[in-house]
């Protein structure tokens, strides 16, 4: 197997794998592709070195990635101080602290290590190992995989074909770059099955889904002569279709794929707590969103960002439009 890439120094991340006895994974609130992959595909190499290891996430695992294996051993919920911890946390995916909807406690006593590709991470690991390089955090477990010397099972290639499959935009970004096809052709390699994988994650949407994409397509918008296209979701719409959140993955893309728009907007509310809102930015060529949602308190990527933000819809809105509408000023 070849490395995505090959100057990354994996030394301090084995050697905190290598002392630690209890090992917990952790990944973002409403995780993505990238997180549960990552997740899954670490759990699968380390409990095969004899690591044990459990893996927690505030959100669980959304529906769509339930057929990968181990999916079914993420805890969910709140954590408990009575739950056992362990020796060695890492955060994968993640660019802050926050992101990881844990209590402080649940660190206690922790080393906690750092795994993510966000330029915008905030550093809060006791190790992090941050490289923006990466199309994927499951990139980079696929490299940490080749440092350790450390086989790569199907269960392992198909959570990392997953993972960097959906960061890329089915291999579409400008982050897909020859070694990220050279990974995918060695994960196949290994065992992942491209087509049943795509079935799972883009072919298995409930019917309640579409209903929501139909009805979050007829608030679409489009401001700034043609430059931004906007989108959003209010909690009504969520009662009329019988969607839930994780049915509006991917919605803003549509907002995005509109010939002449540079900047997507997606506004959503938060199903659980009133005035809060979910605000998502896709940049296509030339704006750099992560710099946009920054500007609102949050981070991202060049190509992809966010901020969650509160107020009434329309508050929330008209500060949004202030910000893009700087962009093209
Ligand atoms: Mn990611």
């Amino acid at each position: 197997m070849h490395s995505v890439i090959s100057d990354v120094n994996w030394q301090p991340v084995m050697d905190a794998i290598n002392g630690a006895e209890q090992i917990v994974l952790i990944t973002h609130c409403n995780p993505d592709g990238d997180g549960i992959g990552s997740q899954l595909a670490l759990y699968d190499a380390l409990t095969e070195l004899g690591k044990s290891v459990t893996m927690f996430n505030v959100d669980g695992v959304p529906r769509i990635y339930t057929f990968l294996d181990h999916a079914d051993k993420v805890g969910r919920g709140h954590w408990h101080s009575d739950t056992s911890g362990g020796d060695l946390i890492i955060a994968l995916d993640c660019g802050s602290k926050a992101r990881l909807g844990m209590p402080d406690a649940f660190y206690d006593g922790a080393t906690l290590l750092n795994i993510d590709h966000h330029a915008s991470n905030k550093l809060f690991g006791d190790i992090n190992l941050v490289d923006a390089r990466y199309c994927a955090t499951g990139a980079m477990i696929f490299d940490l995989l080749i440092a350790m010397k450390s086989p790569v099972s199907k269960a392992t290639a198909s959570a990392i074909y997953t993972a960097v499959l959906t960061d890329t935009a089915s291999f579409r970004l400008s982050n897909s770059t020859a070694a990220v096809y050279r990974m995918a052709a060695e994960l196949i390699d290994a065992g992942a099955r491209p087509w049943p994988i795509s079935v799972h994650v883009y072919e298995s949407r409930p019917l309640a889904g579409l209903k929501m994409m139909s009805a979050c397509l007829d608030t679409l918008e489009v401001h700034n002569e043609g430059r931004s296209a906007w989108v959003h979701i209010t909690s009504d719409m969520y009662e009329a279709t019988g969607a839930d959140v994780e049915d509006t993955e991917g919605l803003i893309d549509y907002a995005r794929s509109i010939d002449g728009v540079e900047v997507a907007v997606f506004i959503r509310c938060d199903e659980r707590r009133e005035n809060c809102w979910k605000v998502s930015f896709r940049g296509k060529t030339y704006v750099d969103v992560g710099a946009l949602a920054a500007s609102l308190g949050g981070g991202g990527h060049t190509y992809a960002s966010g901020c969650l933000m509160r107020g009434t819809f329309d508050e929330v809105r008209s500060s949004v439009e202030q910000a893009v509408t700087r962009i093209f000023a």
